[in-house]
C-alpha cells in the first residue's frame, strides 16, 4: 500500500467541512492512518511549502495556511496520490471537474479547501514534516477485502 499527505485547510474548519471532507476519502474505500488538529506556525508553513518560495503568491499561501486551524492526514491505499489528486481537483477550483472536492467545495485558488502530495517523493517528505513513524498506525479496515480483490 502507498501512503500520501492530505491536509485540510482552514477554510474547510471555518466552515465546519471536515467531516464531510473525510467521508469522502472514506467511502471511496481510502484508509485513514495518521491524522491531527494543529495550528501550524510560520516555520512548519515555510518548510511545508518550500516549493513555492519566491512565487508571488507566496506570502499570501503562508499566511492563509497560518491563519486557523488545520487538520493534517495521511491516508493509505493503492496509487492513492493519483486516487486522491483526481478525487481533489484542479488547483483552481473554477478549472476542476465537476464532483471533485474542489468542485463541490470551493470558489477561489486561495481557498481551495485541501492540501494533497502531487508525488510519492512529496508524499514522504510532507508526511515526515508533520508526523514521526510512530504516529503512523497500522491496521486493517474490515472491509479491506471488498475494496480490493486478493
Ligand atoms: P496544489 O495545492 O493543487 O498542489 P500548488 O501549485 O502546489 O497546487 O499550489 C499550492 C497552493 O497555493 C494551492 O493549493 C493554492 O491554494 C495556492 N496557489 C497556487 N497557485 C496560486 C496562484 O496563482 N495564486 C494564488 N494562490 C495560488
Ligand atoms: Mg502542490
Amino acid at each position: 500500500m502507498e501512503r500520501t499527505f492530505l491536509m485540510l485547510k482552514p477554510d474547510t474548519v471555518q466552515r465546519g467541512l471536515i467531516g464531510k471532507i473525510i467521508g469522502r476519502l472514506e467511502r471511496r474505500g481510502l484508509k485513514l492512518v495518521a491524522m491531527k488538529f494543529i495550528w501550524m506556525d510560520r516555520a512548519l508553513a515555510e518548510r511545508h511549502y518550500g516549493e513555492h518560495v519566491g512565487k508571488p503568491f507566496y506570502e499570501d499561501l503562508v499566511a492563509f495556511i497560518t491563519s486557523g486551524p488545520v487538520v493534517p492526514m495521511v491516508w493509505e491505499g493503492k496509487n492513492i496520490v493519483e486516487v486522491t489528486r483526481a478525487i481533489m481537483g484542479q488547483t483552481n477550483p473554477v478549472e476542476s471537474d465537476v464532483g471533485t472536492i474542489r468542485d463541490d467545495f470551493a470558489m477561489d485558488l486561495s481557498m481551495n479547501i485541501i492540501h494533497g502530495s502531487d508525488s510519492r517523493e512529496s508524499a514522504k517528505r510532507e508526511i515526515a514534516n508533520f508526523f514521526t513513524k510512530d504516529e503512523i498506525v497500522n491496521y486493517t479496515r474490515v472491509d479491506e477485502c471488498w475494496v480490493y480483490p486478493r
